[in-house]
């Protein structure tokens, strides 16, 4: 991590000036737009290292989620729909169906009778990082506003073929990844990014 000199600049220059008989110089001072570069220069890093932490607690409790579906109904969320492994979304155009059945609406009563809720997350602010519910239904946003990507095991067999990677994983129910901050996946450039929960 570099060190932030600053502030000991600003704390021996007084002294400096008294003993070298100060010469008057034009001032530089900031502008209020550098400052505001600066700041944004400093706060990307550990910003987008939030934002990453954040996506992958989100997605290891939807792991958690779906293995507590699993438990309770011997089936995986819209395993009625589904024989082999396949990739559902977290978002939907009338919400995801795969949300709905994951935390119990009424939408999804055929997968999940019980109307049980599964999964709990904090609000999406602006369609970003948590749930977006609505009548009928709900969405999942990543911390930069796109869907999450669900892998799911519906041959329930021991393996999983990751989509991005082409890896064969063992013994999970569900692959999850977001397209990370640049929001795109598909080549090696967009996956760089990309947050998986099985890497
Ligand atoms: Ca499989
Ligand atoms: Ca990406």
């Amino acid at each position: 991590m570099k060190k932030i000199i600053l502030p000991l600049v600003l704390l021996s220059l007084p002294n400096f000036a008294l003993a070298q008989e100060p010469t008057p110089e034009p001032k530089k001072e900031i502008t209020g737009e550098q400052l505001k570069q600066l700041g944004r220069f400093m706060l990307r890093g550990p910003i987008k290292k939030a934002e990453v932490t954040s996506a992958r607690v989100t997605m290891a409790n939807l792991a958690i989620a779906i293995d507590a579906f699993y438990e309770e109904y011997q089936a995986l969320p819209l395993g009625s729909k589904a024989t082999v492994d396949t990739t559902v979304t977290t978002v939907g155009k009338k919400g995801s169906p795969f949300m709905a059945s994951l935390i119990g609406l009424k939408s999804a009563q055929d997968e999940n009778p019980k109307q049980m809720s599964f999964f709990e997350s904090k609000m999406a602010k602006q369609k970003k990082n948590g749930i977006d519910r609505f009548e009928n239904g709900a969405d999942l946003y990543d911390p930069w506003g796109n869907p999450y990507q669900v892998h799911l095991n519906y041959d329930y067999d021991d393996e999983l073929r990751s989509p991005i990677g082409n890896e064969i994983i063992f013994e999970r129910r569900a692959l999850i990844w977001s397209t990370g901050p640049d929001g795109k996946s598909g080549t090696p450039e967009t996956d760089k990014d990309n947050v998986y929960s099985w890497k």
